[in-house]
């Protein structure tokens, strides 16, 4: 390609060709050319947001003209790549994050305070971009971050909501949503107007004979909507990688049909029919860890993949090899089984469109595939009925059946007989109406199937996915544990940390190779180093102060041990045992004597996160953190021994600040039910330490750190079932203390207690499915521990950093390698070389 451009024109183009800022004078060149052009405002009426757009914009420049440098050596190079399909990608703000990768912070800090402006000032007035629900979304992110740093060839593709999470606003205690429009002011999409893919929806399903007298399939005349491709650059850290992630948008197809009825007159239909279509990509479903079945969903899952994938096979066909090289050229990952309707599309584009053999579409299909579990809980298992999937997408249910029939027949085979075994792995539940197990689709159509902490995919293994293992034997299934990308949760939300870890290690290396932090176990013994690290915690602990203070008015003491557990509200996360343990502990300061009470570490609860907008339970789990906070904050019999603070809307720019500012926080899931947790890596990596059940990566940080340097509290995942079982056959012994917690509720301490009956009853007469008075004494127990130990402040600071030190296998670098290893089979790209 490069070949057939005369040189003179090349030589034109290399001229004139866009150039990086590389001086803080080329930065407010570019800065106040983007203000007096692009905005088309002045010096006179440049405000902070003005000077967020014009930073953003210098910034964007820089990226666009390495993604188009990467992407052209990409395609030159024309080596495998990974596709990174996720319903989910919560971005949080990008300019910091630019700032840092390119290495160009200090420069635009210098260039904009000659322009009359902080460089802070300009980065909050970003928006986040929460295009996600919470862990599985921030892990797409991550993923994002690291395979641009270690210079994989990797595209993300995914929707672009026009509303991402809505915005929680707590009112009289209780959870609003407010819709979250966070498109305006963008600067970081490019919209592709050329980049369309027409989609199809409905319709119906002809059989005919093609000359050679083969039976075909053509799917017709159903509705069509266009996916509009917006592309984020996605920077790598101090690499000149930058990748791409795809975001669709739905428009109406610009038919001659709509056109008709226009000209004709029916305005209002041609409209509807135009939002009809925008609606598929207006709003991200708010639920975390919960499926519903809605049609939209639905729509939503087989746009957004086949728009992708249509993507992925034109560039594929580009290269001219043959069909059984697609999967050393292309690897598909699928976050979570959202995107499972991709295996069916591609081997209906290989079998219909293409015209080649099932089996060998099948094969390329497998091979192409990998599938990411993110959960054991049955609630959040996806299933759509047939009647609904026969009716938006009936060759895909073809082809579904097809799918099935095949798998089937070979299970038939291994184990004759075995009728339960094959109702237990079909594809379709025999239910009414009928159900399509979307994990099932996921398992058969991958080659790799991982999940996400080794806890969990021992889990998988050993339950719902127990039968698959007998079927494929146990390769199929593979752990990689999560991980976080230490630039933005270390770097970037910690400087101070970072920079005194550079300073002890001699350089930042170890934000690309965080297994390098081990060298500060050296310094544990070092009193002004524990000095140093001490200090900075402490002013994170005030920078989180002033935004309490800014969100709730509550003014709490920094000196104080700030408890956080910050995550979406969910039963099997467990707010609920956190705060009734906020209450056992505000009674027994309350029965202390005024000696006893010297004696008391004063403490901070911090609660934060969304309930899905459906979810009662969750709703008001929020309003007993509120109802509690609104009679403790105020009783002066208390003062600073114990505040409680509910921080409205968490993301991901909140929790930049939370992170690095807590003593302890909270992980403690009913054992058996957090797939990983990624904040409990971000927690610690910042220096704080954990309270937690042995579930998830818990365990594998307490590998790592020392068991030492961590309260692990609670039963085990091994005995929940047979603790679930005794609730209701031994019957129900409601823990003591946790008794007169429920009392103290009932008894309208804080507020009418009807609020609180269902949060009550599901412990006391509902068979307590999440274990909360199971686990209550041992969590009060490790509490007190936590306080001890907490007086005890140099051996605090120890366990603090021997933490730190020893969180390098955390690193989303390390699993992206992983994936890269096992189950991608690429290899990295260096644009530099
Ligand atoms: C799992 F199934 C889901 C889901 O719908 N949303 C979600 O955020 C989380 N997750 C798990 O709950 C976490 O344990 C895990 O760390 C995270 O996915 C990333 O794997």
């Amino acid at each position: 390609v490069e070949a057939s451009i005369p040189e003179p024109l090349r030589e034109a183009w290399r001229k004139h060709s866009a150039t990086e800022f590389t001086s803080k004078d080329e930065f407010e060149r570019d800065f106040v050319r983007h203000i007096e052009t692009t905005l088309a405002r002045s010096l006179y009426n440049c405000d902070e947001l003005a000077a967020y757009s014009g930073t953003a914009l210098a910034f964007r420049d820089r990226l666009i003209i390495e993604w188009n440098r990467t992407q052209q050596r990409q395609t030159f190079t024309d080596q495998k790549r990974v596709y990174y399909l996720s319903l989910e990608f919560l971005m949080g703000r990008a300019l910091d994050n630019a700032m840092l990768n390119v290495g160009m912070k200090d420069v635009a800090r210098d260039g904009l305070a000659d322009l009359g402006f902080r460089i802070e000032d300009a980065i909050t007035q970003e928006h986040d971009a929460a295009l996600g629900n919470g862990g599985l979304g921030r892990l797409a992110a991550c993923f994002l971050d690291s395979m641009a740093t270690l210079n994989y060839p990797a595209w993300g593709y995914g929707l672009r909501y026009r509303y991402g999470i809505f915005k929680q606003e707590i009112v009289n205690g209780y959870q609003m949503e407010v819709p979250d429009y966070w498109l305006d002011n963008n600067p970081w999409e490019f919209p592709r107007h050329d980049i369309t893919v027409d989609i199809q929806f409905y319709g119906h399903v002809t059989k005919y004979q093609d000359e050679n007298g083969k039976v075909c399939h053509s799917w017709e005349s159903g509705e069509t909507v266009q996916a509009v491709a917006y592309d984020v650059p996605i920077p790598g850290y101090r690499t000149k990688t930058t990748n791409n992630l795809r975001l669709w948008s739905s428009k109406a197809s610009s038919g001659e049909f709509d056109f008709q009825k226009f000209n004709a007159g029916d305005y209002e239909s041609a409209v509807a029919d135009q939002q009809t279509a925008e609606t598929i990509s207006a709003v991200l479903y708010p639920n975390d860890n919960l499926e519903r079945g809605k049609e939209l969903r639905l729509k939503q899952q087989y746009f957004w993949c086949a728009a992708s994938l249509y993507d992925i096979v034109r560039r594929f066909k580009k290269t001219n090899r043959a069909w059984s090289e697609f999967p050393d050229q292309v690897a598909i990952q699928l976050n979570d089984t959202h995107p499972t309707l991709a295996i069916v599309e591609l081997q209906r584009i290989l079998i219909d469109v293409e015209g080649l053999e099932w089996d060998e579409a099948w094969r390329i299909v497998i091979g192409t595939f990998g599938y990411t579990n993110h959960t054991v809980l049955p609630e959040a298992l996806e299933k759509w009925s047939v009647p609904l999937m026969q009716n938006l997408l009936p060759r895909h249910l073809q082809i579904i059946y097809d799918i099935n029939l095949f798998f089937l027949q070979s299970v038939e085979k291994r184990f004759p007989n075995d009728r339960d075994m094959l109702s237990r792995v079909s594809i379709i539940e025999e239910s009414h109406p009928k159900m399509v197990r979307m994990a099932h689709i996921a398992i058969i159509g991958s080659h790799k199937v991982n999940g996400v902490a080794e806890l969990h995919s021992d889990l998988i293994k050993t339950t719902i996915f127990k039968d698959f293992v007998q079927i494929y034997g146990p390769d199929r299934f593979t752990n990689v544990t999560n991980g976080i990308t230490p630039r933005r949760w270390l770097h970037q939300a910690n400087p101070a940390l970072s920079a005194l870890i550079a300073e002890k290690l001699g350089g930042y290396e170890f934000l690309t190779d965080l297994t390098l932090l081990d060298k500060l176990e050296t310094f544990v013994d070092d009193k002004n180093f524990r000095r140093e690290w001490s200090d900075i915690k402490a002013k994170n602990k005030l920078r989180l102060a002033r935004l309490i203070k800014d969100l709730t008015g509550y003014s709490v003491n920094p000196n104080s041990l700030f408890d956080v557990q910050v995550k979406r509200i969910h039963e099997y996360k467990r707010q609920q045992l956190n705060i009734f343990g906020v209450i056992h502990r505000y009674l027994s300061i309350k029965a202390m004597t005024p000696e006893q009470r010297k004696k008391v570490v004063p403490r901070v609860s911090i609660f934060g996160g969304k309930a899905a907008p459906g979810y009662w339970m969750a709703k008001s789990i929020i309003y007993l953190i509120n109802s509690v906070a609104a009679v403790v904050n105020k009783d002066d019999d208390i003062g600073d021994l114990l505040k409680v603070i509910f921080i409205e809307d968490y993301n991901v720019s909140k929790a930049e600040i939370i992170c690095p500012a807590s003593d302890i926080s909270e992980h403690i899931s009913t054992a058996g039910t957090e797939a990983s947790g990624t904040s409990n890596m971000k927690f610690v990596l910042n220096g704080g330490l954990i309270i937690g059940t042995c579930d998830g990566a818990n365990i594998e940080i307490t590998r790592e750190i020392g068991e030492q340097n961590i309260f692990l509290f609670g039963n085990l995942a091994e005995d929940v079932e047979d603790l679930r079982h005794r609730h209701f056959y031994g019957g129900f012994q409601l823990d003591p203390q946790l008794k007169r917690v429920f009392e103290t509720i009932k008894a309208g301490t804080f507020g009418d207690p009807s609020s609180f009956n269902s949060l009550i009853s599901s412990i006391e007469e509902h068979g307590d499915y999440y274990l909360v008075s199971d686990d209550f004494n041992s969590y009060i127990a490790t509490h007190e521990m936590v306080d001890k130990e907490f007086q005890n402040q140099e051996e605090w600071l120890a366990k603090s950093i021997t933490s730190v030190a020893r969180m390098g296998f955390f690193s989303m670098d390390r699993v992206t390698n992983e994936y890269a290893d096992s189950i991608w089979n690429v290899e990295p790209l260096d644009i530099a070389d």
